[in-house]
């Protein structure tokens, strides 16, 4: 039997030829480059929670957010399945500042770490970078490689509320 699937938030800033990171200090992901983001609590929108995790991760407020793909990821033999909403800002408020969680740094789009960030990201960053929405599903072995994966490009408004 497949669980209902855990909302998580993933948020990029882009100010081309920049994008912001951050490096994942402790819990799920920790060593890795990711965007910010976190769990949707109970009550609480998928943006307001993005917006909430952006504050709290990086300091700063997001501008205006644009949902671009939703994901999701599963690993084998296991029954739970992440479903992150990756949101889009180019603009914020504030200086991105180092948290408990993330430590910020701006990278040049050309020189995304994917060496350095979980493995689905190579899939789908270059449709996020060329301005698409999208919609993926990647399942994990248990050393996070992926081993089956699918996305595509959606001509759906992602922006209106799921
Ligand atoms: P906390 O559990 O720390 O939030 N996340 C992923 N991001 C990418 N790019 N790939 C994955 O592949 C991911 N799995 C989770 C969602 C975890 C944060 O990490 C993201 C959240 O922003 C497996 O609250």
């Amino acid at each position: 039997m497949t669980a209902s699937p855990k909302l998580l938030t993933l948020c990029l800033i882009t100010q081309p030829p920049r994008i912001l990171l951050g490096m994942k200090k402790r819990g799920f992901g920790a060593g890795r480059w990711n965007g910010f983001g976190g769990k949707v609590s109970p009550g609480e929108t998928i943006e307001d929670a993005a917006k909430r995790e952006l504050q709290e991760e990086a300091g700063i407020e997001a501008g205006p957010l644009t949902r671009r793909g939703i994901v999701e990821f599963r690993w084998q033999g296991k029954p739970d399945v992440l479903q992150v909403h990756v949101f889009h800002a180019d603009s914020f408020t504030g200086d991105p500042v180092e948290s408990e969680e993330m430590k910020p740094q701006w990278f040049a789009i050309e020189d995304i770490p994917y060496d350095e960030m979980w493995q689905d990201d190579r899939y789908w960053f270059p449709l996020f970078l060329a301005g698409k929405n999208f919609r993926g599903s990647f399942e994990f072995d248990e050393k996070d490689n992926v081993i089956n994966h699918e996305l595509h490009e959606t001509a759906e408004d992602l922006s209106v509320a799921a």
